[in-house]
């Protein structure tokens, strides 16, 4: 096994990876920006490097800094967690050719799904069904354009090829629409992303977010982990996750999954990996891949027993997996909630001093957090500072132990978006399960607590 690791990130994933690594005995080194120099977390990593001040670009996003960290402290791997150079495939062709294993998918694939034109050209011919739409990037011809729309039928979504989690995106719902609503995206996607590539599909109108884990060797082995329902969303930032998605058959769970497990096979994909698919009327629809551990996780880890990241280093390291998809069983329900420094109601970024911190506990409780009494919430980075996990035998069990859990965590001196999670676990269409992705800003509409 590896020796030691360099962990590329901060806050609850660099701590997460650390006692993956701990677990495996494998030493760790954590780099850090000059405002995370004080975190409990870097103190805990057998070593740390300070890469540079606080901006990311500066210090997280610096892959010179992160590269020379690994070379002075002798580490054989990087393990880039989520976010930063999580999905850059140059950092990870960077690593490789610094003489460093990537803990993560090859470079050239991580590029095919960054590119979402080529990840679901890709995804279709290795029998994923995806959304209908045109083959592939859409031509510049407006005649063209407009016979694509029709035989796919209106509304339509128009999306750039660079874009993905929801950015570089426009719904269009009649021809009068169409040219004017290709082209500002096109040049919205060319300045943000410096490709003008757009792509079309059947706008879905209200689907849930529904993904599927996964996890593969270097030995042509695959499979996956279970689905989690991500529906309840905010402006495409995840709010609760939650495993298995409510009222889906098992048996279609089964079916997708499979399919998932195989594509990974025919590409050649090694490491942890999510498909994201729209579930609507009883179907699946391929939209994205991300190439990364995820910040939920967790709630498969529960249902499965199985460590992701520990296993995301095995694997990395050239191991065969260890279970094969019959070994794989999922055991009771279990939910996420994101604490976020934040105004609960505004959703402001409320960092700062905390004066005063109770976690949770209790059985079926996993709390994800580096987060201490007097640790500063920098203002430079995401406002995510836990996550709680409810585990239970059932849906309800796992409800009932977030409410207690909930009711328990005490943050002071900053914040949390903690009483909106605690309104959300009595909300009755959220008790029911199943909302779609619309469901968390309609009622904070409904509310009138949507601010512009
Ligand atoms: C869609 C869609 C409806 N129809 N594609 C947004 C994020 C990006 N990953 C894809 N997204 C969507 N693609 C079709 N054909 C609706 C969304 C969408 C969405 C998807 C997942 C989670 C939250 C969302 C919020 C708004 C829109």
């Amino acid at each position: 096994m590896f020796d030691k690791i360099l962990i590329a990130n901060r806050g609850e994933i660099a701590l997460r990876v650390q006692r993956a690594c701990r677990e495996l005995g494998i030493k760790t080194v954590v780099v850090h920006s000059e405002a995370d120099k004080d975190a409990k977390y870097v103190k805990l990593a057998d070593e740390s490097v300070c890469i540079g001040p606080a901006a990311s670009a500066q210090s997280y996003l610096n892959v010179p800094a992160i590269i020379s960290a690994a070379e002075v402290t002798d580490a054989q791997a990087i393990h880039p967690g989520y976010g930063f150079l999580s999905e850059n495939a140059d950092f990870a062709e960077r690593v490789e050719s610094s003489g460093f294993v990537f803990i993560g998918p090859r470079a050239e694939t991580i590029r095919l799904m960054g590119d979402k034109v080529s990840a679901k050209d890709a995804m279709k011919a290795a029998g994923v069904p995806c959304v209908p739409g045109s083959e592939g990037a859409l031509p510049d011809d407006p005649k063209e354009i407009v016979k694509i729309a029709r035989a796919i039928g209106y509304p339509v979504i128009i999306k750039a090829a660079g874009g993905g989690g929801g950015r570089g995106m426009r719904v269009v719902h009649t021809e009068a629409a169409l040219i004017n609503a290709v082209q500002m995206t096109r040049s919205e996607a060319q300045n943000a992303f410096g490709n003008p590539v757009v792509y079309m599909e059947k706008y879905l109108e209200n689907p849930r977010h529904v993904e599927i884990q996964v996890l593969a060797d270097q030995h042509g082995n695959a499979v996956y982990l279970g689905e989690r329902d991500c529906s309840m969303q905010r402006r495409h930032q995840k709010v609760i996750e939650e495993a298995p998605a409510p009222h889906i058959p098992p048996r279609l769970i089964a079916r997708i999954g499979d399919r998932c497990a195989e594509a990974c096979k025919k590409i050649g994909y090694r490491g942890a990996g999510t498909f994201e698919f729209l579930y609507e009327n009883g179907e699946f629809y391929f939209i994205e891949m991300n190439t990364r551990v995820q910040v939920e996780h967790p709630v498969t880890e529960a249902i499965t027993g199985i460590d992701i990241v520990q296993e995301q280093i095995r694997v990395a390291y050239g191991e065969k997996l260890r279970f094969r998809q019959r070994d794989i069983t999922f055991r009771g329900h279990a939910i996420e909630c994101r604490i976020n420094a934040e105004d609960p109601f505004t959703f402001v970024p409320c960092p700062g001093k905390i004066t005063f911190y109770h976690p949770p506990g209790g059985p079926g409780i996993r709390v994800d957090s580096h987060i201490y009494h007097g640790y500063t919430v920098p203002p430079h980075y995401d406002s995510m500072v836990a996550k709680v996990i409810a585990y239970g035998d059932t849906r309800e069990q796992a409800i009932r132990r977030m409410r207690i859990a909930l009711s328990e965590m005490g943050i002071e001196g900053i914040k949390t978006n903690i009483p909106l999670h605690q309104e959300l676990m009595q909300d009755a269409r959220f008790v029911e399960g199943g909302t779609s992705i619309h469901y968390l800003e309609q009622k904070l509409a409904d509310k009138g607590e949507v601010k512009k």
